[in-house]
């Protein structure tokens, strides 16, 4: 069995991974949402649900909120369940994307009174933020043209670089903008948003307290994710994660289900420009469970970047540096290889044990009877996001 060293258990105990709090409502393809027995009524249920991932891993102690979608009477009281439940209220996600007035565009849009809309909607998220006690307030924006010539792509960068400022100006001396890209969907010609090199080009202009947000899933086949990794942490620009993974487009799928080597590689740009356990870096999931049941979703998606993470920090470095230095190709790239091959399972159960966690957090929940105590007692369970 392979050991994980002191200081490779060092950093894995310190791994805090945010969870989304959609990924416990129902969610699907605009095709059909499916119904899970079980699934959260309220924002508290989800909470709940979060913190039994948490409770079985240890790995994650935050949970995301989507406003509207997470909208309560009080904030704080929900602030309280989460201390309650052992969590803590994480990044506040913003939505301007489900509104009839936005068809055209929000922080983009011709009309200022539009606009202001869109820029209200952000600073009451501020608002929020105060009352949760969240550091992030993350941006995706929807906004974008179907057909050439639709839409001036000028003007709606510098409105939308005008835009971001008024939020900006709104933030709090620790709080943060981060702005997350995305290459297509829903709009299909041009999206005003649709690379790091935009997001990063917004932000900068912003001040230090904006940055961009990743999401593995934002990206057109093919593309080197760990490259772009690489380069907003030497930056300085990596503001968050959302961690999925994709087949085709933005699938929302399990993190390192598509693809472990590419979660691997990301991992390994991560802890080699000093992002790893950095707070300065929210790693977030982003994903829906559509056929699955949530809860172990969830679990089974943390175990996987843990198990990543764990394969990253088993690469030698002083032997990969030499062997880059004296141009040896095939060693440099056998040295990686050997952390990727590493089965690391045993060895983080084992350690999990000595935690007095189960070895298996998966079977553990299974045996909870959790899953059966909310499918029983839980009637209607919320739609979180997307879909009819
Ligand atoms: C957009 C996105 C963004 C939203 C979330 C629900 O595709 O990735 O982060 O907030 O999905
Ligand atoms: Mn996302
Ligand atoms: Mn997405």
């Amino acid at each position: 069995m392979t050991t994980l060293s002191p200081e490779i258990l060092t950093a894995l105990e310190q791994q805090a991974i945010e969870l989304p709090s959609w990924a416990f409502g129902n969610s699907g393809t605009r095709f059909k949402v499916f119904q899970t027995p079980g699934t959260p009524r309220d924002p508290f249920e989800k909470i709940a649900d979060a913190a039994q991932v948490h409770k079985y891993t240890r790995l994650a102690p935050v949970v995301a909120l989507h406003i509207p979608w997470d909208k309560v009477e009080n904030f704080a009281d929900l602030r309280k369940h989460a201390e309650d439940h052992g969590v803590e209220l994480g990044t506040i996600n913003s939505n301007t994307f489900q509104d009839e007035d936005y068809k055209f565009g929000a922080l983009t849009h011709e009309d200022a009174a539009v606009r202001q809309k869109a820029i209200d909607h952000h600073l009451e998220c501020i608002d929020v933020m105060h009352e949760t006690g969240s550091r992030d307030l993350k941006i995706w924006l929807a906004e974008g043209s179907n057909y050439p010539g639709q839409a001036d792509l000028r003007g709606r960068q510098d409105r939308l670089q005008e835009s971001l400022q008024q939020i900006y100006d709104r933030l709090g001396d620790n709080q943060r903008l981060v702005l997350e890209y995305k290459f297509f969907e829903p709009a299909f010609y041009h999206t005003d948003v649709p690379d790091w090199g935009t997001s990063y080009a917004q932000v900068a202009s912003l001040g230090e307290k904006a940055m961009v947000c990743l999401d593995t899933g934002h990206h057109a086949p093919g593309t080197n994710i760990e490259f772009i990794v690489m380069q907003l942490l030497r930056l300085g620009k990596l503001g968050s994660f959302d961690f999925n993974s994709r087949f085709y487009a933005d699938d929302d799928l399990i993190v390192g289900a598509a693809d472990p080597f590419q979660l691997f590689r990301i991992l390994f740009e991560v802890i080699r420009g000093g992002g790893l356990n950095n707070p300065e870096i929210a790693f977030m999931l982003d994903q829906c469970h559509n056929v699955e049941e949530k809860i172990p979703g969830q679990i089974r998606s943390v175990l996987n970047v843990q198990e990543m993470t764990a394969r990253a920090l088993l690469v030698d470095r002083d032997a990969l540096a030499a062997a880059q230095r004296s141009g040896d190709v095939l060693g440099a790239n056998a040295v990686f290889m050997d952390a990727f091959y590493t089965d690391v399972r045993p060895a983080l159960a084992q350690w999990r044990e000595s935690r007095g966690l189960a070895a298996d957090p998966m079977a553990a929940f299974a045996a909870s009877g959790y899953q059966n105590t909310i499918a029983a007692d839980r009637v209607g369970g919320v739609q979180s996001s997307w879909g009819a």
